[in-house]
């Protein structure tokens, strides 16, 4: 069970470092207390309104002072069940039988996601690119690459490679890939994931902030549209200390085989 209501916030009177402004100072107050460990890991914070009236500022103030904290990877917001501090490191669990994207499985954790472009254009395509796509001679290729994190942590690097005509314009991508493949119409509905161990390289042991050489995970995702066409050529780099891809089994439709039939 989540332990709530800590000691901190029940302490009188709330004293809020000075400088800057409000949501700023009720911001260093919860990191202080987080780094100091008064709030541990997996405590739930108090209401919005709790907070606000403790603290003696608006409802705004704490509402910002936390949307902060999430975007810095701090705290972590549960869909109705409220605001917690991040556990470190936390690592993620990925379904094997879901095709959803970054930005949904990071949500559905209440985590706040964030990519630092590393490339995003149209390119001649390489043959692997032209074969796995199955581009004409006259398509170019487009290429977004992006360090995907949570906070301050980097999870992945993703390198993905779609069509040009599907994507003619990869600056127009935002934060989510498949939010703009769906507004298209080109939301994928199936993919073949492969994956595999690796070792991280330099560079992307650099981008994900670990030793080289570190266990890292190499996945390829093929993603196909209803129509069969392939959409999606992403190849990318997870961290091996941050991800879980954990896949449901069931019995299939084989006979299973008693003593004596073995
Ligand atoms: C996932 C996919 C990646 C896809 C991305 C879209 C894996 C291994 N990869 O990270 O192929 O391009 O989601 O995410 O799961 P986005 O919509 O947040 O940009």
């Amino acid at each position: 069970m989540v332990e709530s209501s800590p000691n901190i916030f029940a302490e009188d009177p709330v004293v809020l470092p000075p400088g800057g402004p409000l949501y700023l100072q009720l911001k260093r107050w919860i990191e202080d207390a987080v780094h100091s460990g008064a709030i541990k890991p997996g405590e739930a914070l108090p209401s919005e309104r709790d907070l606000a009236i403790k603290v003696d500022v608006s409802r705004v103030t704490v509402r910002k002072a936390v949307q902060h904290l999430v975007r810095d990877g701090v705290l972590i917001q549960r869909h109705g069940s409220g605001t917690f501090v991040a556990l470190p490191h936390q690592r993620v669990e990925q379904s094997l039988s879901q095709l959803t994207s970054f930005t949904e499985d990071m949500a559905r954790r209440g985590m706040a996601v964030r990519s630092i472009w590393l490339d995003r254009g149209v390119y001649a395509p390489s043959p692997e690119e032209t074969i796995v796509l199955g581009l004409s001679s006259t398509e170019g290729v487009a290429r977004i690459s992006r360090l995907r994190l949570t906070g301050d942590t980097p999870l992945a690097v993703e390198r993905a490679s779609l069509s040009s005509r599907i994507l003619p314009d990869p600056e127009q991508v935002s934060s989510s890939l498949y939010t703009h493949l769906e507004k298209a119409g080109n939301r994928p509905v199936r993919a073949i994931q492969r994956i595999r161990a690796a070792n991280l390289g330099e560079d992307d042991a650099k981008l994900l902030d670990v030793a080289v050489g570190s266990a890292g995970l190499n996945i390829e995702r093929i993603s196909y549209l209803a129509s069969g066409r392939v959409i999606e050529f992403t190849r990318s780099i997870y961290r091996g200390d941050t991800y879980d891809f954990v896949a449901e089994l069931r019995l299939g439709d084989q006979p299973i085989l008693t003593g004596s039939q073995k």
